[in-house]
């Protein structure tokens, strides 16, 4: 029989996590066991929670000043059984945190799935290999670059911006995530105009890269946009997928006439994941569940960038985005928000070759603007992988020195 095994961190004032796990298996299921006659217990017994373990962990104080009161921390495991939901996130979520992530103490921190459940997930349409393929780039992690400053800019912006980023031998560039649609630069024109930049780019250096379109509107336009995107030629979507759902995403996914790599930015998802009491954990939202509904990139922030998580959250995510699963695909961990090229080892030595490195201002406050930046950090990565050190590299490589002088060789964590 299928499950989903949902992990909690519960925060309880009373110290007895083993009846307040069982009041919430219940609770999520049948409601009541005990007063129940035995034929209603026969009928209801495969519907029924379960609390597969309770792991009691140390105080903390800080957690015990934020509550204003001593409360006892736990790790609490329980399993709800498959029959009692659709197959879908929004079932799942529903089932597992619904009302009680209203309760304030309590934090979902994973979910597993068992059995035959997994099926109803597709996972990446391309992964990671899927994406290299594409690209023709193995062995060594991909660079992204992002438009920015591009509100109120107009397409010839958007053209220069596009061609120096490209010039400088970025693989991937996306649309900032804030940018919509809009009569300066309109989303099938960027579409147009970025095919025709980055072909005529590929044909002078022989580089190819992709363009990531910010597929945004109302959630019911978003299907035939995507499919429009597709018939003009778009390389790959960008979403804002904490926005809508991730049940969104995997409609994306599954529609074989959108057919294109999907990224997923984090946008929003500090809202649900920034808490260390309650919330959803960004390992479980940004790590497996973008995966599961088919996300072929996922964004997060890094654990050295301008909006850092904790190191260890990261590498979870890279962790649930990347680890072996005979049901679906890798999807590429990008971490992201403030890098700058002198961060590329630690990125390397944290997020491994299977990854993106992904810059916004990190390419275009490069003193010689977006090429140069582009090219500062390719030439980070081929530092790496010649294993010499970023400034011995830069001697020789002036992009990276004029990057090392700004931003400084060496990350703030370590
Ligand atoms: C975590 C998302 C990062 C992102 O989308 C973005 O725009 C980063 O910009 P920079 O690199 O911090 O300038």
């Amino acid at each position: 029989m299928s499950e989903v095994i949902a992990t909690y961190l519960l925060h309880d004032p009373l110290g007895n996590p083993e009846k307040k796990a069982e009041g919430i298996a219940l609770g999520l299921t049948i409601g009541t066991w005990t007063g129940l006659p035995s034929l209603e217990q026969e009928q209801l017994k495969k519907h029924k929670g379960r609390v597969v373990s309770v792991q009691k962990l140390e105080d903390q104080e800080t957690i015990n000043s934020y509550f204003g009161r001593k409360m006892h921390r736990s790790l609490v495991k329980i399993a709800y059984p498959a029959v009692n939901f659709s197959s879908d996130l929004p079932a799942i979520l529903t089932t597992v945190f619904g009302k009680l992530s209203l309760d304030g103490e309590i934090k979902l921190l994973d979910l597993e799935l068992t059995g035959a459940l997994k099926q109803a997930f597709p996972g990446p349409r391309f992964g990671i290999e899927g994406i290299r393929d594409i690209l023709d780039v193995h062995g060594r992690p991909l660079v992204m670059s992002i438009f920015k400053g591009v509100i109120g800019k107009d397409l010839d912006f958007l053209e220069k911006q596009l061609r120096g980023q490209a010039l400088g031998g970025v693989d991937l560039v996306k649309d900032d995530e804030i940018l919509f649609d809009n009569d300066l630069t309109p989303f099938s024109e960027r579409i147009k105009l970025s095919g025709k930049i980055l072909k005529s780019v590929y044909g002078e250096t022989g580089h190819r890269t992709l363009y990531a379109v910010n597929l945004t509107g109302h959630t019911y336009e978003l299907r035939d946009k995507a499919r429009r995107a597709r018939e003009a030629g778009a390389d790959a979507l960008l979403f804002n997928v904490f926005s809508y759902g991730l049940d969104v995403l995997q409609a994306l996914r599954e529609d074989r006439d959108i057919g294109l790599p999907l990224m997923a930015h984090p946008a929003f998802s500090g809202g649900l994941a920034s808490s260390k009491v309650y919330g959803v954990s960004s390992p479980l939202l940004l790590g497996k569940l973008v995966r599961y509904a088919g996300a072929d990139f996922s964004l997060f922030p890094s654990p050295y960038g301008n909006v850092a998580i904790p190191k260890a959250d990261a590498l979870e995510i890279r962790k649930n985005l990347t680890e072996e699963e005979a049901e679906w695909k890798k999807t590429f961990p990008v971490p992201s928000a403030g890098i700058h090229p002198g961060m590329v080892p630690d990125l390397f030595a944290d997020f491994g070759v299977d990854s993106i490195i992904n810059a916004g201002g990190g390419v275009h406050g490069h003193p010689d603007g977006a090429e140069g930046g582009g090219k500062a950090f390719r030439q980070a990565v081929d530092a790496v992988l010649n294993h010499q050190s970023l400034w011995d590299y830069a001697d020789h490589h002036r992009e990276l020195k004029k990057a090392l002088e700004l931003w400084g060789g060496v990350p703030s964590t370590k």
